[in-house]
């Protein structure tokens, strides 16, 4: 969390006593965009923003370094007005201190109470019904936007009033504020478990960029808070999910509707916006942190991601206990809209997606001399595997074998580096090299293609861990792979 007295510190008390003009915000904007961006010319004519800002308990000096940076580092022809969303805080100077501050801006500033504290999603929602803008953006409470950072975001929607278009989000330290830039050789991807991650750009997108880095990079998924979105298509496309609460996965089923749905998602490389990343939540999480968080991602997954569902739901045993409601409104929804399957997304958005589009089976792998199960132990990088008794539970005993002829347990694959090595967790590289394997459904074996070696039974010195011999044909090296279903 950031201390309070940090941020007040640096910025908070010098921001009282200078106007807007001066506001003391970071310099170091001119070479943080791709030097090819600084040419591009935008229409006149673009449409206006309102910019939504939800927040519960944030600090002052954030909270004002982001609205300062809206006004001061916007065109304010382009801006239609900014909408705080007070998610119910608690904190006294962003009361009647915040109403008093902002009446004297540049820009009209509308703060909105939530009654109760709803979450970020709700909040949203508020703000936007509220807005009158003809596009959203929404930022965290805690950004800082960077000179010309509107401009490309709006004439992207200009241009496609169905693409989505998130900038490049810059680091901003919660240590000392520093401003680093973020990188434009990362997307937006997720894991089995569900949690957004920043994976390199492919090549493929590359390519279809032709080498332009002033291009967009069409997103599978946003990392959910610094967004913009023309108004009418926010609503036409369903909005937010209304029974998500306070934070989570609501970046994640944005992602997969607007694709599903037949928009698009976009990182607009000319458009820089910093936040302030904060290794602690400053806030509770009413109902606790994995309950909500976990209601929320299954309510995306039950809506969006049909059979695909599986792979949360093995990788994360308990989450099937949790009641995630009556999604029944989102599912008429996404059949109002017509939306295609989820397998049409790995396919054709997201085909280097840690979920595979095809696969032979997601379960245990148990060998049928032991009668013992592979078992990653949850330590994956770079570590060796194990074996122990098939439990049946999912988590570190699950493996898909894919029709790519990885095996893999979320990010990471099965890889042997060395004839007769031991066989570890390595990312998926997806180059092929050594975590190719080629399973015999008669032989049952899992021969690794590179070596030619079979995967045997723990040697007698170590008992724990499976090694690589020679195919011989024994029991030894015979494997069960098996596909696992857990009903709620
Ligand atoms: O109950 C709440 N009510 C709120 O109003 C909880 C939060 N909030 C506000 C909060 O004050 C903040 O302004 O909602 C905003 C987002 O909350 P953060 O800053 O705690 O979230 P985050 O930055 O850790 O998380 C990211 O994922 C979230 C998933 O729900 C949201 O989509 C956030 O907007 C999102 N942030 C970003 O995308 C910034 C870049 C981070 C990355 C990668
Ligand atoms: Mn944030």
């Amino acid at each position: 969390m950031v201390s309070e007295t940090d941020q007040k510190d640096i910025t908070g008390t010098t921001l009282l006593t200078l106007g807007a003009r001066h506001w003391c915000i970071s310099h170091k904007q001119f070479w943080i965009t791709e030097p090819k961006c600084k040419t591009k010319v935008y229409p006149d004519e673009l449409p206006n923003t309102s910019v939504v800002i939800v927040f519960h308990n944030e600090a002052w000096s954030t909270l004002l370094r982001t609205v300062y940076s809206v006004i001061n580092r916007s065109p304010h022809y382009l801006l239609s007005e900014i909408i705080l969303v007070d998610d119910a805080s608690e904190r006294d100077f962003l009361k009647m201190t915040l109403e008093n501050y902002v009446k004297n801006l540049e820009v009209p500033v509308k703060i909105i109470r939530m009654e109760q504290r709803s979450g970020l999603i709700r909040a949203r929602l508020r703000g936007a019904a509220a807005s009158k803008g003809q596009v959203i953006t929404f930022l965290d409470a805690h950004c800082e936007c960077t000179l010309g950072w509107l401009e490309p975001l709006l004439a992207r929607i200009k241009e496609n009033r169905k693409t989505v278009v998130c900038p490049i989000i810059d680091l901003i330290s919660d240590d000392n504020f520093e401003y680093t830039a973020g990188s434009d050789m990362t997307y937006g991807g997720f894991n089995w478990k569900l949690n957004f991650r920043w994976y390199p750009v492919p090549q493929r997108e590359m390519d279809r960029r032709k080498g332009d880095r002033t291009l967009p990079v069409r997103t599978p998924t946003m990392a959910g808070g610094l967004f913009s979105i023309d108004r009418n298509y926010f609503e036409e496309i369903g909005a937010y999910d209304a029974g998500m609460d306070i934070w989570g996965g609501e970046n994640l089923e944005m992602s997969f509707r607007i694709w599903q749905c037949g928009g698009s998602l976009e990182i607009v490389t000319c458009s820089h916006v910093g936040h302030v990343f904060r290794k602690a939540t400053p806030y509770t999480f009413p109902g606790g942190t994995g309950h909500v968080i976990n209601k929320n991602n299954r309510r995306l997954a039950e809506v969006w991601m049909d059979e695909f569902k599986d792979f949360f739901y093995i990788i994360s045993p308990g989450v099937v206990k949790v009641d995630y409601g009556d999604v029944s409104v989102r599912k008429a929804l996404r059949e109002n809209l017509k939306c295609k399957p989820f397998s049409w997304y790995l396919e054709n958005i997201y085909p280097d997606s840690q979920i595979p589009r095809r696969y032979y089976s997601l379960g245990e792998i148990r060998n049928v001399e032991t009668n013992q199960c592979l078992d990653n132990m949850g330590r994956k990088d770079n570590e060796k595997v194990g074996m122990f008794n098939c439990h049946g539970m999912g988590g570190n005993q699950v493996f898909s074998y894919t029709a790519e002829k990885e095996i893999r347990t979320d990010d990471f694959c099965l890889d042997v580096s060395r004839l007769s090595g031991p066989v570890i967790m390595l990312k998926c590289h997806h180059m092929r090299g050594n975590q190719l394997w080629e399973y015999d459904a008669e032989k049952l074996t899992l021969r690794h293609i590179n070596s030619n070696q079979c995967l045997d039974e723990p040697s007698e010195d170590d008992k724990m861990v499976p090694t690589m011999k020679d195919c011989n044909g024994s029991r030894s090296q015979q494997w069960l792979l098996r596909n696992m279903t857990l009903s709620a």
